[in-house]
């Protein structure tokens, strides 16, 4: 074959490859290059790198619509519990030895404010409950008459309207002084089921919005009608 009948058959080739990009990962002709010592002077379109995607805009955030699918140009929907099925909210007790100072918790790649070693669990609970990947939680002290850091006594944190088996909350202790420091350890396993709408709608995923079976509609996390997202409320 000539050399121009090879461009030819390139560019043949190179076109069909075309519908496998969205428009926005082209310029298509930014993908070709002219190589002169390859038999094939055209180089094939190659798929933009991973790395090119919005990585970020993909990144969990929490019970609200998020992106997804492999160019992030879906959104989640909303998840919830099956009301039909048992569970427990996922419970996790930090056992904290510290006199002064403060510490931080963090959960799913996401760091909390600092806690002071004395804090009290109305507190910690709103620290906790100011970050983007923690819904809502109950803080109580094993003995409420003593602080959060006094090496008898014990912090329960409660989701509650973060679903299913939960990541352990990541200690960081290094501004804490006069103890041994915290262990965070996982009391009661979630077991709530933390399904796309809730196992009973369908996920609109160019809104990520639920469109919830007949006699359903959203929760506020606890199974009664609320503006979570999903659809476990049974009307
Ligand atoms: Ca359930």
């Amino acid at each position: 074959m000539s050399g121009l009948g090879e461009i030819a058959a390139h560019f043949v080739r190179a076109r069909a490859l075309r519908p496998l990009f969205r428009s926005s990962d082209r310029p298509f002709l930014t993908l070709v290059s002219y190589d002169p010592s390859s038999p094939f002077p055209l180089a094939p379109p190659r798929r933009p790198s991973p790395s090119s995607y919005h990585k970020s805009e993909c990144a969990y955030a929490g019970q609200t619509s998020s992106w997804t699918g492999h160019d992030c140009s879906l959104r989640t929907c909303p998840t919830g519990d099956d009301p039909y099925t048992d569970g427990a909210d996922e419970q996790q007790s930090v056992n904290c030895s510290a006199t002064a100072g403060t510490y931080s918790l963090s959960f799913r790649d996401e760091m909390s404010g600092d806690i002071a070693w004395d804090a009290t669990a109305a507190t910690i609970a709103t620290t906790l409950q100011v970050m983007s990947t923690i819904g809502n939680v109950t803080v109580e002290f094993f003995d409420s008459l003593l602080g959060g850091c006094a090496a008898e006594n014990t912090v329960y944190v409660t989701f509650k309207s973060d679903m299913g088996d939960l990541p352990t909350m990541v200690p960081s202790t290094a501004s804490l002084t006069g103890g041994t420091g915290i262990i965070v350890s996982e009391v009661v396993k979630g077991s709530k089921e933390n399904l796309e709408c809730g196992g009973l709608g369908m996920c609109n995923p160019e809104e990520g919005v639920c469109e919830c079976f007949d006699g359903y509609s959203s929760t506020n996390g606890y199974g009664v009608g609320g503006d979570r997202g999903d659809c476990g409320a049974v009307a």
